[in-house]
């Protein structure tokens, strides 16, 4: 059981996935395929749990290699919680994806990456309207700076509290 972090090409997994990790990580192809992953160790309620940087994908119908093997390892871990991460400035775009991994019954936390191009671009985003439409948390983060990274691990921590204690109870310490 694993937490997935999701999103669109290009809206700041990586540096997300470096803010949340340790030192100690893993990078390796998907079998059978050049399409290489991430992963790492995240520290919840003082116990370690894996962390995956899934490649970038639009949409859940995969288009190319890299979208299939995003869809793949989603329905892999049937139990993993998803971090799903919305370009702030691309919205819509973003929200495709969210919508789709909400549908499949996963519990999902939203970050609002880019918070601070939205800004720039006075793009005004109603956050807890968000909230109550999607009936997951959502989190505005600047990946860059580190702004909203603590926010996002506590509201990871209360993700589906079932399948979150879970997730922490098998983890290793
Ligand atoms: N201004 C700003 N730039 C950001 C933020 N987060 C990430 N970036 C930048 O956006 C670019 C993409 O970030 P990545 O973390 O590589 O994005 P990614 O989603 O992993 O991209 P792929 O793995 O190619 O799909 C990099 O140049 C980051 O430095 C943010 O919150 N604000
Ligand atoms: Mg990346």
């Amino acid at each position: 059981m694993k937490i997935l972090l999701m999103g669109n090409p290009n809206v700041g997994k990586s540096v997300i996935f470096n803010r949340l990790t340790g030192a100690r990580v893993i990078e390796s192809n998907y079998p059978g395929t050049t399409v290489d992953y991430i992963r790492g160790w995240i520290q919840l309620k003082g116990k370690s749990v894996e962390l995956v940087d899934v490649p970038g994908t639009f949409s859940l119908e995969p288009k190319d290699k890299a979208e299939e093997v995003a869809v793949k390892m989603l329905e892999e871990e049937k139990d993993a919680v998803v971090v799903c991460i919305i370009d702030a400035s691309k919205v819509e775009r973003g929200l495709y994806l969210t919508l789709e991994i909400i549908e499949r019954g996963y519990p999902v936390v939203v970050a609002l990456n880019m918070d601070d191009v939205a800004k720039d671009k006075n793009i005004q985003i109603d956050v807890k309207k968000l909230e109550q439409i999607l009936g997951v948390p959502v989190v505005p983060t600047v990946a860059i700076s580190g702004e909203g990274i603590k926010k996002l691990v506590s509201r990871i921590e209360e993700a589906s509290p079932i399948k979150i204690d879970k997730i922490i109870e098998k983890a290793g310490d």
